[in-house]
């Protein structure tokens, strides 16, 4: 299968984030992307291709105006400010404030964000500009009869809502796709996120809405990030009722109960008939992740990729977390071997 790529994703290199009360080098880091890379070349998978340019107008699909206005700007404003360190929150409108967009760039900045893990480099914009054209350039290729593709983001996306970043996230890649997948004529697209982590994103921005079905397989938010939301009984709402499943696991999950939540998740695509599927590819499941706990190996990744290939569907990947840095391209890369069988 082709892998998009671009380098761009090397603009957004955050100085760092706050880990057990000290500020840390970044998990998500430029090296992420160099490693899958160099694993899918090593395994000779596929040509490698640098994205086309599709512009905004599919990035606005799914983001607000102001969000985006925001994220284009925010740096240009926090260096007239004579900052010349990360651009980071702090006052976030959580229960008991009032949610109305402030003028100021600081206040504006905890309006669209939830947490701290999403900091504003220079080049923090290019980047993931550049990451959701590589996601749109994969989904072109599916749209041109391709039955699968490998879109290789960087900045990850799911994390990431309409107008709220946060967790390593600023554009929605996943959900930026599935809507250019039902612009283009798809009645319905499926999204599988293996993800560690509940991609809160991906959930609220289809959440009401039955034309993207939405499965989740993540360690519970009753004990991990993101904490608020992801739980069993989020199926959706309104005409979206019966179109979100999330299989949240417990702590030290490995691929016995992983792989029942994968075959869950797979029937339940199935029987919703998507036109396209769409996996939010995160590796963070892996036992050797500095941040996670579950306890997959390398080899299971090549089932997962086995169990989502007998689907049948045109298939696209978009890469999301994996923080084990020595082993996220073969457990990455593993799921694609594993799906090309
Ligand atoms: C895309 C993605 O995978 N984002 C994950 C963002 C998680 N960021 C916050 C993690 C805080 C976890 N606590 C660290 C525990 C270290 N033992
Ligand atoms: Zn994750």
């Amino acid at each position: 299968m082709l892998t998009f790529y671009s380098d761009d994703h090397r603009l957004h290199h955050a100085q760092g984030e706050m880990v057990g009360g000290e500020f840390k080098p970044c998990f998500e880091m430029p090296a992420r992307a160099d490693h899958v890379l160099a694993r899918v070349r090593e395994r000779d998978i596929g040509e490698v291709l640098a994205p086309r340019d599709f512009g905004l107008t599919p990035i606005a699909r799914i983001h607000t105006a102001d969000y985006l206005d925001f994220l284009q700007k925010a740096w240009a404003g926090w260096a007239a400010q004579g900052n010349t360190a990360d651009f980071l929150p702090g006052v976030f409108p959580a229960r008991h404030l009032r949610a109305k967009r402030p003028n100021d760039l600081y206040g504006q900045y905890g309006f669209h964000s939830f947490d701290c893990f999403a900091p504003i480099t220079a080049g923090t914009w290019q980047a993931v500009y550049s990451s959701a054209q590589v996601a749109l350039s994969g989904q072109a290729e599916i749209a041109a009869g391709a039955h699968s593709a490998f879109a290789l983001c960087r900045p990850p996306g799911h994390h990431a809502s309409a107008d709220v970043m946060g967790g390593y996230c600023y554009l929605n890649n996943v959900a930026i796709v599935a809507q250019a997948c039902l612009d283009q004529g798809a009645a319905r697209v499926a999204i599988l996120d293996v993800d560690y982590h509940h991609g809160n994103g991906t959930q609220s921005i289809f959440y009401d809405r039955d034309d993207v079905f939405v499965a989740n397989i993540h360690g519970s938010p009753s004990f991990e990030y993101p904490h608020f939301l992801g739980y069993a009984d989020e199926a959706g709402a309104g005409r979206g009722e019966g179109f979100n499943l999330n299989l949240p696991l417990a702590a030290g999950s490995a691929w016995d109960i992983w792989g029942a939540a994968l075959e869950t998740a797979c029937q339940r695509i199935a029987a919703y008939g998507p036109d396209v599927l769409l996996v939010s590819l995160g590796v963070d499941t892996y036992q050797n992740d500095p941040i996670s706990s579950f306890k997959l190996d390398s080899p299971d990744y090549l089932r997962m990729g086995e169990r989502i290939a007998a689907l049948g569907k045109p298939t696209l990947f978009v890469m999301e977390g994996g923080y084990a840095v020595a082993e996220i391209g073969i457990n990455a890369v593993n799921v694609l071997e594993g799906f090309q069988g």
